[in-house]
């Protein structure tokens, strides 16, 4: 462990077994590595670590290569190191795009080599990782000829975390790492954060929750009174940020903030923040000149605007895309970008609906520095939903997919439940866009200002993530942001190596409890036909989005006696014409519409007879059942790893994975009880209480 006691994650570099012992380090035991930029010494110091850890020696640092070695590791880039230009295609290399890099095992005047090449200094960042990752994962490096570039140019980890408050919207993991009040005094933490993030090629940081104004709700964890967001826009809170900021740029991280978009009159006692004000206008450049001072290499500005509270140009009658070109214009100058939100809905009868009839207007009338990021589904980061519509609809705007890798729908920091598997469904969702054969992951892949956020999960807790087994999903968010290819069993295998070791029964153990638990969610808190919003929202200071509660949000599930599901067809809603014809024409007939997304799109009578011949109801209650019996299984499953993980992860993950257990029966029984009171048709297998009230479940008080 670290001296500040938390975990080391996936970066724990255990020794290396004998296999590969003396290839690694014949080829590793010496490194010739560049030197002068930040990057170049963060290099230098992770290649440390790494290569005393995987092979029990630190290695020795050269700034020539070493003759006297039988091989060496060389990492830099042609230009400078003309080793490296002898070993490579100097061409290839320049051709790489930003971050990509190259590693080749080559023989250099007698002596086996490899070398680690790229274009740039954070190239060199992310091939370094690459191949430490290869060695803990035991793969030969006698004859590597790797070249990797991101698919997505912009890789972002968006932070809920409230400054100066230190609290986390949404996050299970203790407060935020991030220590305002301390800062510019810097942490060890910082620095192993900005590892972990570039290991798996993240690229930007959003410092500062996008509700930058505390709303007048005061859920769970947002209620304690200090400073705000908005006020690291400050020259005080700019200090903070550009000391923050020089930690993550050793590791190719750019740091961006989420601003208000009342900022002007919030900082600066303005009377308006109207977009078309030429007094705002000038606030805002004035600002971006300050923020670039301070911050060179800043990224932008990311809003959430006219949104839950938060303030935007709805305020003074403007469209959103009045209200991003404006900061967009005054960062163009320095490079940056604005990433603006999608999540705005209000009072339509279908919240679903929202977004796109919001957004799909104003495609092509956003400035060129204005990226639009996207929830996955129309909702809200539910268990499991449709891909928003928008996906296909904005052939003009550069996009961004928001993916939620805190689990505040899915179990929190209690339930193990692994999120890639959700995100290979998003990310391979044929569109139609174009014709057939065009996956979301194309939309927002190879254009410059497009890319993937997700929603972090990190905090002060040891385990960084509030269960060492949901690290699983901050590794494979960035390694799908990426290479969106990578298919599920490779990150999988890779993150448990990393983490738990190239154990084959622990291997293939933890492989299929991540595995199986993203379906086995699903259906217990679900019932698996597509149903959301099954959870305890209630009163502002209760909303937890743990506990079950259906009878808490029946417009969401269109629960009545006649059946269940909302009807988003054609004849209801319309939201399934806001797809591409093809996709639309799939989900608008119950009959050929995915049996695991039917109640999202159909309101069906309970009796309803699915392909099989099942009705709708015994389905749910089926899946209800069928999920808690994984989790108990999942349960004997780690169970089994008693003797073989050590003590202190072995039983933290025992002892939530028993709490799991006594939640997942909680919302099972909620589940079918609901299901049975609404539908008064029993179980088939005698398994559901014949007589529940219709109530809402309150949150337990523990
Ligand atoms: C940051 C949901 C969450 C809110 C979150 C919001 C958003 O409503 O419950 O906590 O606010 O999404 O994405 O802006």
């Amino acid at each position: 462990m670290p001296s500040e006691a938390y975990d080391d994650c996936w970066l724990r570099y255990e020794p290396v077994g004998d296999e590969h012992h003396d290839s690694y380090r014949t080829r590793c035991a010496n490194v010739y590595a560049s030197v002068g930029s930040p990057e170049l010494s963060a290099v230098r110091d992770e290649l440390r670590r790494g290569i005393s850890g995987l092979l029990g020696r630190e290695p020795h640092l050269w700034q020539h290569p070493p003759r006297s070695a039988a091989g060496f590791l060389a990492v830099g880039t042609p230009e400078e190191m003309a080793m490296i230009a002898d070993s490579v295609s100097i061409d290839r290399v320049a051709a790489l795009d930003d971050g990509g890099f190259r590693i080749r095992s080559v023989e250099w005047e007698g002596a086996d080599c490899v070398v680690v090449t790229a274009s740039t200094d954070r190239g060199l960042v992310y091939g370094t990782f690459h191949l430490l990752r290869l060695m803990t994962n035991g793969c030969p490096i006698d004859d590597l000829d790797v070249t990797e570039e991101p698919a997505n140019h912009e890789r972002v980890i968006d932070h809920w975390d409230n400054p100066f408050r230190r609290s986390v919207e949404r996050g299970y993991a203790g407060p935020s790492i991030f220590d305002w009040e301390r800062l510019p005094n810097l942490r060890e933490r910082y620095v192993d954060y900005a590892r972990l993030l570039a290991s798996v090629g993240i690229n930007g940081v959003v410092f500062n929750n996008v509700n930058t104004k505390i709303p007048d709700r005061a859920s769970a964890n947002e209620f304690v009174s200090g400073k705000a967001g908005w006020q690291l826009l400050t020259e005080d809170g700019l200090e903070r940020v550009a000391a923050l900021a020089s930690v993550f740029r050793r590791y190719g991280v750019r740091p961006y903030l989420s601003v208000n978009y009342a900022a002007p009159m919030l900082i600066d006692d303005y009377d308006t923040a109207d977009p078309l004000d030429p007094d705002v206008e000038e606030w805002w450049e004035r600002k971006a000149e300050e923020v670039y001072d301070a911050i060179p290499d800043f990224g932008g500005f990311l809003v959430k605007a006219d949104s839950e509270g938060q303030n935007g140009p709805y305020d003074y009658g403007r469209t959103h895309a009045e209200g991003a070109n404006l900061l967009a214009r005054a960062l163009a100058p320095h490079g940056g970008r604005v990433w603006w939100r999608a999540f705005v809905y209000a009072d339509h009868d279908d919240r679903a609906v929202q977004a796109y009839e919001t957004f799909e207007p104003l495609n092509g009338e956003f400035h060129d520095n204005v990226t639009l990021q996207v929830k996955n589904g129309p909702v809200d980061f539910q268990p499991r939903e449709p891909v928003s519509t928008l996906f296909g609809a904005m052939d003009e705007t550069d996009l961004a997919c928001e993916l939620q890798v805190t689990q505040e729908y899915t179990g929190q920091g209690v339930h193990t439940c692994y999120l890639v598997p959700q995100w290979k469904e998003v990310l391979d969702f044929d569109t139609h866009v174009g014709g057939e054969g065009s996956p979301t992951k194309n939309v927002f892949s190879g254009s410059e200002g497009a890319g993937i956020a997700g929603v972090g999960v990190v905090g002060e807790d040891p385990t960084w993530t509030g269960n060492y087994l949901s690290q699983a999903n901050l590794y494979g968010f960035g390694r799908l942001a990426w290479n969106p290819d990578l298919d599920t069993e490779t990150i999988t295998d890779e993150w448990v190596r990393g983490t738990f070791g190239g154990d084959p029964a622990v291997v293939d153990t933890i492989s299929g409890i991540l595995h199986d638990s993203w379906p086995a969610t699903i259906d217990y808190e679900t019932g698996g036909l597509g149903l959301i919003h099954m959870m305890y929202n209630g009163e502002a200071r209760l909303e937890n989005h743990y506990d079950p509660s259906p009878a808490a949000w029946p417009g969401y599930h269109g629960t009545s006696e006649d059946g269940i599901g909302i009807d988003r067809t054609s004849g209801g809603s319309g939201y399934v014409d806001q797809y591409y014809e093809l996709v639309a024409e799939i989900y608008d007939d119950p009959e050929t519409c995915p049996e695991e997304l039917l109640l999202f799109f159909h309101h069906l009578p309970w009796e309803y007879e699915l392909t099989d011949g099942t009705t709708v109801v015994q389905r749910l209650y089926d899946n209800c059942f069928s999920g808690v019996e994984m989790v108990r299984d999942l349960r004997e499953r780690w169970r089994a790893l008693a003797d073989t993980v050590d003590d202190r992860r072995y039983r933290h993950v025992a002892e939530r994975l028993d709490e799991q257990v006594v939640q997942a029966e909680r919302w099972r029984d909620t589940l079918v009880a609901f299901f049975y009171e609404h539908s008064g048709i029993p179980d088939e297998h005698g398994r559901v209480p014949l007589a529940e009230p219709n109530r809402v479940v309150p949150p337990r008080e523990d």
